[in-house]
């Protein structure tokens, strides 16, 4: 099968190649990725043999075609994926969320090409803390911020391509991930990396806000079970029960670093900060049989730290420009 993965240097998208190189020796991949800065080629370096990558933006129409054209399945990833910089400028976010996907989808219509498109609980917009609810595929899309508007566009514009041009697509909307190669911008790294670093975490407002944490490896293995088995035109919601709040996320954290578990700061909060997201996927369970390995987040986070321990070589060349970015922005300790 010959597979493209969009944003295959991305955090998620190169998981996915390692998992997808280990376990389907039959898929000859190629990776489309524009490497901003979120992209790096280092995440590929353990698979670069056994793939063919190449550099270059999902809007750029004549490329992307030329590369569908030669595929049998198109798996898109590369998004601008961070809240924070979409607040700070949500044009990248429009350029390669929306007319990204639209240039994809246009591509997988002229070839009839399988297409398998990657999204965000964030659509849904949040829950209280204190609701019992959680969302389902029948969720209504409510989004907050830039990037999640974006993404939530681009899943309606994948939809429309489904019904009105038959389009061989299906979506996913997965929670908070986190795992090896990850950018130090998102939370769990950068707190990782503060700590590692001798400097105290950073909790938007009070920390109380939660986000329902799947490790990145089940994410991957649940989108192979949708290309395999799910139903065309369908969403599915992944997620693996991982309710946290931020709060206990740092201070587990500090603790498993063998520091005082109270040793962070409270920062300026994140305008329209989503409360709460919480996945129910049921349908993924019962309809198509997946579940996840990672039922412990505490041993994940162990691992995830011992990989940032193991692997300064590949954040650190990131990590003072990310900083620098967060004060830039007006990050102020409360
Ligand atoms: P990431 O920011 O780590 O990686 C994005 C990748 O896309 C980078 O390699 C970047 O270079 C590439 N890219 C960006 N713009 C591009 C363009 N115009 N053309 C080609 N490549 C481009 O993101 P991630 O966390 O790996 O997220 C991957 C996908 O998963 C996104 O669609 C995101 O919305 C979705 N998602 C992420 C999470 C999460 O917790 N991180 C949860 C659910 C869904
Ligand atoms: O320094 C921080 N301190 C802090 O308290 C950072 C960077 C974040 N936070 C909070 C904000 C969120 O409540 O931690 C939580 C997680 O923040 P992010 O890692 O920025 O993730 P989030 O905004 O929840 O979005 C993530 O999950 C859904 C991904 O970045 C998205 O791409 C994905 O769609």
């Amino acid at each position: 099968m010959r597979l493209l993965v969009t944003g295959g240097a991305g955090f998620i998208g190169a998981n996915f190649v390692h998992q997808t190189v280990a376990e389907r020796p039959d898929a000859q991949v190629t990776v489309l990725d524009k490497l901003t800065y979120a992209g790096n080629l280092a995440s590929l370096d353990p698979v670069a043999e056994q793939i063919r990558f190449v550099r270059g933006d999902v809007a750029d129409a004549d490329l992307v075609d030329a590369l569908v054209a030669e595929s049998d399945l198109v798996v898109h990833f590369a998004a601008e994926s961070h809240n924070d910089n979409s607040l700070t400028d949500p044009s990248p976010f429009v350029q390669t969320n929306l007319i990204g996907t639209f240039t994809l989808l246009e591509a997988v219509r002229r070839h009839s090409v399988r297409y398998h498109h990657i999204s965000t609980d964030e659509v849904y917009g949040d829950l209280d803390l204190d609701d019992p609810a959680r969302f389902t595929e029948a969720t209504a899309y409510n989004p907050s911020s830039p990037y999640s508007s974006t993404k939530a566009g681009s899943d309606l514009l994948v939809r429309a391509w489904v019904r009105s041009f038959g389009v061989a697509a299906t979506i996913s909307n997965c929670s908070n991930n986190y795992g090896p190669y990850q950018h130090v911008e998102k939370f769990i790294p950068r707190q990782i990396t503060n700590v590692l670093d001798g400097v105290r975490p950073k909790l938007y407002g009070t920390g109380a806000n939660v986000r329902d944490w799947i490790h990145v490896d089940d994410h991957n293995r649940a989108v192979w079970t949708i290309i395999d088995k799910g139903e065309i035109g369908q969403t599915y919601l992944i997620g693996a029960d991982g309710e946290t709040d931020n709060r206990t996320v740092v201070e587990t954290v500090l603790e498993l670093c063998g520091r005082d578990r109270g040793d962070f700061d409270f920062v300026t909060d994140r305008p329209g900060h989503d409360l709460r997201y919480a996945i129910d996927a049921t349908r993924l369970r019962t309809e198509l049989g997946w579940q996840p390995r990672y039922r412990d987040f505490r041993e994940g986070l162990a691992a995830t730290i011992d990989w940032y321990r193991t692997h300064e070589h590949w954040w650190r060349p990131q990590k003072d420009a990310t900083e620098q970015a967060y004060a830039r922005s007006g990050e102020r300790t409360l």
